[in-house]
């Protein structure tokens, strides 16, 4: 720390009055102390909370947020560091299980701060040479772990974006017109997913102005795995509107029930009719480094492309998502680009082919690879198929303590690393039959997380689901969580729910 501190051994300035690398950089040194003190060492930290829990307009009035005409000195900018990361929610604590993402790798974390510190743009190799190269590495890493020699793929900010390059190259790849055309060359089109996909497919159908009545909602079975019957079902149905099928996006992983839908079989209805398929494995993915569980996403390599989140299971940190395809013929760059002439030139000194940012919608792309690259170094892809195990293993002692006690029904056997379940405090318990049951039971999971998040022991998400009163969703997939962490969330749920 006190090598941080000193800044950079004593090279401060570069001897040009007032240029503020002196100041600055001891301002960094004392920030990063701050950082390291409030936000890494308190945020993982089972002892102190999750969050610290403020009415929006106490913690406005805490944080002073208006911005003035005057800068403010360097002990009052260190004070706001600190209470930034006081009052935010600490995601890297154990007991934080409110999103797909959660835990803290420090592998991972100093990547991200030298991706920030060098504050460049994945486009060019001129100005990104290192992070280039690494990207392509990586993403030809992860398409081998989906069985693919070749393809393509990018990282995009987020998986919504990688779900939205898989329709937005299904659509070219079948209208190549679309492009310059735009709607014109365009029939109406047909997009199929299931009943409990993520929301960004209809979002995509929406943004592409395919529209999101052209989305076809393929119903589910009870554990939230899509029906490849009702597919085909779907696909006359679209046809007969006189709609034309273009896309399917399965599922790896749904959001709530973490359910996988049967890929194979999906994909022989894709191939029969000549559709893209996608697989959104932004949550799912990451079982493709178990040799135990990757029999989930059985099938995964008949898909076209397949967007997947290192930034959930793998805890790379957000974001990290990857837009992948098997494609070899340039798809996703003759979909994407522009060929801007003031950063695409044809007449570089070295292999253009390297300027990979015309493959993508954006211009400015944030580095994400480097996060994910130095990790993997650290603990090797061993080390990454053992935190998913980990995972799964943590799941399924959380799934079976829930059943030897009393008060916790599970929503189903859960296939993946989400847990859900209804908490059924003392007062509902054997009134299933009672009228209002399912009204009083929507309400306890509300009432339970007002509790917990104000006392800021632990933080979990809930949701009502295709007719099923509010449930909780546990999500057990950092490597900090420990079974004496997942006891802990038990013994709170029955204490927070007692008196309900
Ligand atoms: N992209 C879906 C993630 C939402 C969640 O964390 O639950």
């Amino acid at each position: 720390m006190n090598d941080v501190v000193n800044g950079c051994n004593g090279h401060h300035d570069d001897g040009h009055p007032g240029s503020g690398h002196e100041e600055g950089q001891r301002f960094l040194a004392e920030a990063f102390r701050a950082i390291v003190e409030e936000a890494i060492c308190k945020g993982v930290d089972a002892k102190e909370k999750v969050c610290e829990w403020q009415d929006p307009a106490d913690l406005s009035a805490l944080l002073d947020l208006d911005l003035r005409d005057d800068g403010e000195s360097h002990d009052q900018l260190l004070r706001r560091v600190r209470d930034v990361a006081k009052y935010s929610v600490k995601t890297s604590h154990p007991r934080f299980f409110n999103q797909l993402f959660a835990g803290v790798d420090y592998h991972a974390l100093a990547g991200r701060v030298l991706t920030e510190t060098l504050n460049t743009s994945q486009y060019t190799y001129e100005v990104a040479p290192v992070f280039v190269l690494m990207e392509s590495v990586v993403l030809q890493k992860l398409r081998s772990l989906v069985g693919w020699r070749e393809g393509d793929g990018i990282f995009c900010p987020g998986g919504s974006m990688s779900n939205m390059f898989g329709m937005n190259v299904a659509r070219f790849r079948a209208f190549p017109g679309v492009k310059q055309q735009g709607m014109w060359a365009l029939p109406r089109l047909a997009v199929f997913t299931s009943a409990e996909s993520h929301y960004s497919v209809k979002k995509s159908a929406s943004f592409l102005g395919i529209g999101t009545d052209n989305v076809f909602i393929v119903k589910v079975d009870k554990r939230g795995c899509m029906v490849p019957e009702d597919l085909v079902a779907k696909i006359e149905d679209a046809k007969s509107q006189g709609a034309e099928p273009f896309f399917v996006s399965a599922t790896s992983g749904t959001t709530v029930q973490g359910a996988f839908d049967p890929l194979d079989r999906i994909a022989d209805v894709c191939q029969e009719r000549g559709l893209w398929m996608h697989v959104d494995a932004a949550w799912g993915g990451s079982a493709l480094f178990s040799k135990k569980h990757k029999h989930l996403v059985k099938g995964i390599q008949r898909a076209d492309s397949v967007a997947w989140n290192p930034h959930k299971m793998l805890t790379t940190g957000l974001q990290c998502s990857v837009f992948l395809t098997k494609d070899t013929t340039n798809l996703l760059k003759q979909c994407h680009c522009a060929n801007a002439t003031y950063l695409f030139q044809q007449d570089k000194f070295y292999d253009i082919n390297l300027d990979t940012g015309d493959k993508t919608i954006q211009c400015g792309r944030k580095v994400d690879c480097l996060k994910l690259w130095l990790m993997w170094k650290a603990v090797g892809t061993k080390g990454l198929a053992e935190r998913v195990d980990r995972a799964f293993a943590n799941a399924r002692y959380l799934a079976e303590e829930m059943e030897k006690r009393e008060g916790f029904e599970l929503v189903g056997e859960p296939q993946f690393v989400n847990v859900c379940f209804w908490f059924v405090p003392p007062s509902l318990r054997g009134k299933k039959n009672s009228a209002d049951y399912s009204e009083q039971l929507s309400k306890v999971a509300p009432a339970i997380k007002e509790r917990m998040v104000k006392r800021g022991t632990m933080m979990v998400g809930y949701q009502p689901l295709n007719g099923l009163v509010n449930f909780f969703r546990m999500v057990v997939h950092s490597p900090q969580v420990s079974q004496k962490d997942l006891d802990f969330f038990l013994d709170e749920i029955e204490h927070l729910g007692s008196d309900l």
